[in-house]
């Protein structure tokens, strides 16, 4: 296995990306010429537009509802409640993890912001309006807010729904040996225990989601222009809920305001638009606004976790244990695979050479709104690689050992790969020490420390803090991963036109991360046809072949490795055709980049634009071989890949505010092969700030009624460009050994990796107050708090 490594300078910043490396992407001219096309963009002649009414209460049974008043609204056009829902079966949808969830409620309401009754009428105000005019009587019950007293014997049953229901589990699931973990923690030298607690926070993308419906009754087709990051399995899901033929379904995502993993799951919404087209005949828009974005659509972790670890007295770590309640919200509602209730949570072993570990957890409903795989956390990644490097912290703490020194001499070894971790993941390469050292040599990490102990001397509160993450994306090989029985393989179609130019079809959806660019790029250097020349098209399930959508940062482990492979089967068929072109056998050809040379005689030659033209023109072709250049594939991963990456942060805490200032950032990755360095720069800065918004500033946190209180901007605060440094990044390039291009993904890593690096830079920095442990959001209060010993329940 190689590794290289390379500091991110103007003048040393691409090595060897692929072909085409940092060029611009192509997507950015419309969007920056105000001629992107969001779904709220879509206008259609007659189109009707709806507004859903959202319980203000976070538990409570629904006496009555009266729409009368409603319906008698200027510009109404219908007005439905979750009874006439029923009556036609559709008041309950699945969610992607095998729980049903209310489109609009009957019995109860659950959360706060929960969907109760919808108005469609001919504009957004005439909607809105009515929506006041509907008469909702409340039972009132106790809501469950913490999910520590979730499953207590007085506890309100929430989901009473449920057959025989009587309590508020969820589910309970386990991973590694628990007899084995035992044994070593019970000889270890050192335990350290630490309750670690991630909080509810929300993707908050710029665009909300929403829906245009168009149902055509003549046709019995439903075009659904809709916010999704996964129009095809989308698609399924609406085929099996309103029992319409999936042929008769387009599922439409156009360009989306950033997804975040918030655009996974179904949303009534959606459900509601359909439904609307379907009653009106006419088609229906919803959009929903901030707040409601912001109530009741997917939130992120909520996980309440005892991390405990053991080692030997000099620093080797031996095991990790941990026990963890997971907040699932009203109705479970995940977006992960089946067999993975808990996301990839399993490799919170890190990137350490364990002789055990254990996972034990639970799962709980609460009255708040459902979700949980959200926001860049590849499948709850984000938890886990905080768990593992805040315990790894504490144990530093406590063993009086440099946090950098314990991580270099626990962290896997390169001849250790493919490494099978303690949970049964497969690491399929990894590096770790030389990205470790890159990033201590950006970061002056010695120097650091001297200027840290310096101004300890003088009462100054500075922190370093480091990070180091193993992440698992690509989901996933089919045998063991689908969605709702859906395997998560992607397609990719490949057409070369006979003048040479070419479309490549996705079945992933990109939200802002570039595909149309990155995965011209794949096909550019596999077929010689510039990225130019190559136009991408996906989000349109009529015209993309099937495939599960982008999330877990699976699109370029699975449908980049798609691309790279139909492209591939293009050539060997172009190659075919060169052969008789040239009236040479095809072992006597040699590709180099865009041609067919004939060996020995490089000046006898044919491109690959020659070849699309004969593909499709006069002439005869080699026996067998049709016309047409184009190929399809269905690419099913062998493994998920394994990114890494070396993390360190420096805080500056202001004695007498507690106010946190990240000073400045490092950030090393290895995503295995680049493709476009500069979009993957993009994305880790994006996550970064990302890390920033979580460890520092935003949680949805509830009342004890239930009250949501971070149902705006006001009170969610999230990052701007003030409260974040220039960002210094580096990288280092381990291959994927089973990626046909050897590239592994990288969308999510910084917002796993950056959360525990700042939390643990600010608890370097309270050291001198004895303070080993604090939980985000690190606002001023918090940091207050621990500084003086009274750190609050979060
Ligand atoms: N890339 C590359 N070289 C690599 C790996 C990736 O050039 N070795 C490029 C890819 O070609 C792609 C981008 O980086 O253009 C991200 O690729 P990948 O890591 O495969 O992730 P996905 O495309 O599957 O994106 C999903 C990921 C997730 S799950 C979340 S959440 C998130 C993220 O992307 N949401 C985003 N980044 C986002 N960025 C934007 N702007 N908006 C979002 O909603
Ligand atoms: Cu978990 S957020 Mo992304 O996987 O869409």
């Amino acid at each position: 296995m190689t590794t290289t490594a390379h500091r991110v300078e103007p003048e040393n910043n691409d090595h060897k990306p692929l072909g085409h490396g940092r060029m611009l992407r192509k997507e950015d001219p419309r969007f920056v010429r105000g001629r992107g096309r969001y779904v709220d963009d879509v206008q259609l002649p007659g189109m009707l537009h709806l507004a859903i009414l959202r319980s203000p209460v976070a538990h409570a049974r629904i006496v009555s509802i009266d729409v009368t008043a409603a319906q008698a609204s200027p510009g109404v056009r219908a007005v439905v409640t979750g009874e006439a829902l029923g009556e036609q079966g559709l008041a309950w949808m699945p969610t992607l993890s095998g729980d049903v969830q209310a489109v609009l409620a009957t019995d109860k309401v659950r959360f706060q912001g929960q969907e109760v009754a919808f108005v469609v009428a001919d504009d957004r105000y005439a909607a809105r309006d009515a929506l006041e005019l509907i008469d909702v009587e409340y039972d009132m019950l106790d809501p469950v807010i913490d999910a520590r007293t979730a499953l207590a014997p007085e506890a309100p049953v929430i989901r009473d729904d449920l057959d025989g229901k009587s309590d508020n589990h969820c589910f309970d699931w386990e991973t590694g040996d628990a007899e084995a973990t035992e044994r070593v923690f019970a000889a270890a030298d050192v335990v350290v225990s630490q309750d670690i607690v991630y909080p509810r926070v929300h993707p908050a993308p710029m665009e909300t989601c929403g829906a245009v419906a168009d149902f055509d009754p003549v046709e019995g087709k439903l075009r659904l222009w809709s916010t999704t990051q996964a129009p095809h399995a989308h698609r399924t899901l609406y085929a099996m809920v309103a029992g319409l033929p999936e042929h008769k379904i387009q599922v439409i995502s156009p360009d989306i305001g950033g997804g975040f993993g918030n655009k996974v799951p179904i949303y009534p919404g959606y459900v509601c638009a359909i439904v609307g087209s379907i009653v009106t005949g006419k088609p229906v828009k919803w959009m929903e606004d901030r707040s409601e974005n912001l109530i009741s659509t997917g939130f992120a972790r909520d996980y309440v976790m005892r991390g405990e670890i053991a080692a030997t007295r000099d620093g080797k770590i031996l095991a990790i244990r941990t026990n963890v309640l997971a907040d699932h919200g009203a109705f479970n509602g995940t977006a992960a695979p089946v067999k993975y209730p808990a996301g990839f949570f399993g490799v919170f072993t890190g990137s350490y050479d364990l002789q055990a570990a254990y996972c034990k957890m639970t799962a709980v409903y609460t009255n708040k709104a459902p979700g949980g795989v959200a926001y860049a956390c590849s499948f709850r990644i984000t938890e886990a690689v905080y768990l593992v490097e805040r315990i790894v912290d504490c144990l530093a703490y406590r063993l009086e050992m440099d946090p950098a020194q314990l991580r270099l001499k626990n962290l896997l070894r390169p001849e250790q790969f493919p490494y099978t971790t303690r949970t049964g993941w497969v690491y399929d390469s990894g590096n770790y020490e030389p990205t470790m050292r890159l990033a201590m040599e950006i970061a002056g990490y010695e120097e650091l420390r001297r200027e840290q102990a310096e101004k300890r001397e003088r009462g100054e509160l500075m922190g370093i803090g480091i990070a180091f993450f193993t992440e698992a994306v690509g989901a996933g090989p089919r045998k063991d991963m689908d969605i709702l029985g859906l395997g998560m393989a992607d397609g990719c179609e490949l057409r070369v036109h006979p003048t040479g130019k070419a479309v490549v079809r996705l079945s992933v959806q990109t939200q802002g991360q570039g595909h149309e660019t990155t995965f011209a790029q794949i096909v550019a250097e596999e077929i010689g046809i510039p990225p130019d020349d190559i136009d991408v098209l996906h989000g349109d399930t009529d015209n993309t072949p099937f495939g599960l959508g982008t999330y877990g940062s699976r699109s370029t482990p699975v449908s980049g490795a798609a691309a790279a492979l139909v492209a591939r089967k293009v050539r060997d068929k172009a190659r075919i055709i060169a052969s008789g072109m040239l009236e040479v056998s095809v072992a006597d050809l040699e590709w180099r980049k865009g041609a067919f040379h004939v060996k020995g005689d490089p000046g006898r030659s044919v491109t690959i634009q020659d070849v699309a033209m004969r593909a499709h023109g006069a002439g005869d072709l080699p026996d067998g071989i049709e016309g047409g250049l184009e190929a399809q594939i269905c690419y099913n991963p062998s493994n998920l890949t394994y990114p890494h990456g070396a993390y360190i942060c420096v805080v500056d805490v202001d004695p007498g505010t507690a106010q946190v200032k990240v000073r400045r950032f490092i950030a090393v990755d290895d995503c295995g092969t680049r493709i476009n360095p500069m979009i993957i720069e993009g994305q880790v800065h994006g996550g970064l700030t990302d890390g920033v918004g979580m460890a520092l500033m935003e949680m949805i946190a509830f009342d004890p009624d239930g009250n949501c209180l971070g149902a705006s901007l006001m009170d969610y605060l999230i990052p701007t460009a003030l409260e974040v440094p220039d960002w210094e990044t580096g990288f280092t390039v381990t291959p994927s050994p089973h990626h046909p291009i050897g590239a592994k993904g990288v969308g999510e890593s910084a917002t796993v990796g950056s959360p525990p690096a700042i939390v643990n830079a600010v608890v370097d920095a309270l050291k001198p107050f004895g303070v080993s442990h604090a939980d985000m959001p690190l606002t001023p209060s918090r940091v207050w708090d621990a500084m003086r010993g009274a750190a609050r329940p979060p």
